[in-house]
């Protein structure tokens, strides 16, 4: 077996399959690329984004059909609960890291809104509320339960994971002591 991950540090959709591979247990070769010179990428996959996964002569561009692929390929490896209707639940938990959490991080730490216009103070302010109400539902989950699931982290913790830590990271933003549940499931993931 021969993995190989085409990704840069700072890519939170490369920081989900990277923190994806090590939960299960599969050794990759890395390829850091410059974000700001996509030629290796485009060649290896014909596409620009990273990350972009190889596996002996398969090419997997975008990061939840590596996570599809990687598990459909090599197992489950604590990344799914059993049962089926939660199995459903993470990728839909995978799905709103992607698509809902990503995406608002990203506008509060560009100052930028989605179609790249600098925010005015009060889309701003509005950004704001709404990462609030992301914050507080995800308190009051973490305040029933150590991971999403229960007992132990998988799929659904390391896509809000991968994303939160860019805002932590790139922002230099604690997690509010307000949010002591999720501040406290925020620490249990860094010690992973
Ligand atoms: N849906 C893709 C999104 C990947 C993505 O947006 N990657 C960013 C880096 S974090 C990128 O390569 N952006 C380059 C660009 O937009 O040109 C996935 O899940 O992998």
């Amino acid at each position: 077996m021969a993995l190989r991950l085409l990704h840069f540090e700072a890519c939170p959709f490369c920081e989900k399959v990277r923190l994806s591979l090590a939960r299960m247990g599969l050794a990759y070769e890395g390829e850091t690329i410059e974000p700001d010179d996509r030629r290796r990428v485009e060649e290896v996959s014909g596409q620009r984004l990273v990350p972009v996964l190889c596996d002996e002569d398969r090419i997997i561009p975008d990061s939840t059909r590596i996570l599809r692929y990687l598990i459909a390929r090599y197992g489950d490896k604590n990344m799914l609960p059993a049962d089926p209707a939660e199995q459903a639940l993470a990728w839909i938990v995978e799905d709103y890291a992607d698509e809902v959490l990503g995406p608002l991080l990203r506008s509060i730490l560009e100052a930028r809104s989605s179609s790249g216009a600098h925010l005015q103070p009060a889309e701003r302010r509005e950004l704001e509320r709404h990462l609030e109400t992301q914050y507080r539902n995800l308190e009051q989950l973490f305040s029933q339960r150590n991971f999403v699931f229960g007992g132990a982290p998988g799929l659904a913790d390391i896509a809000l994971y991968a994303f939160l830590s860019r805002l932590v990271q790139d922002g230099q933003r604690e997690i509010s002591a307000g949010f002591p549940h999720l501040k406290a499931w925020y620490g249990r993931m860094e010690t992973l």
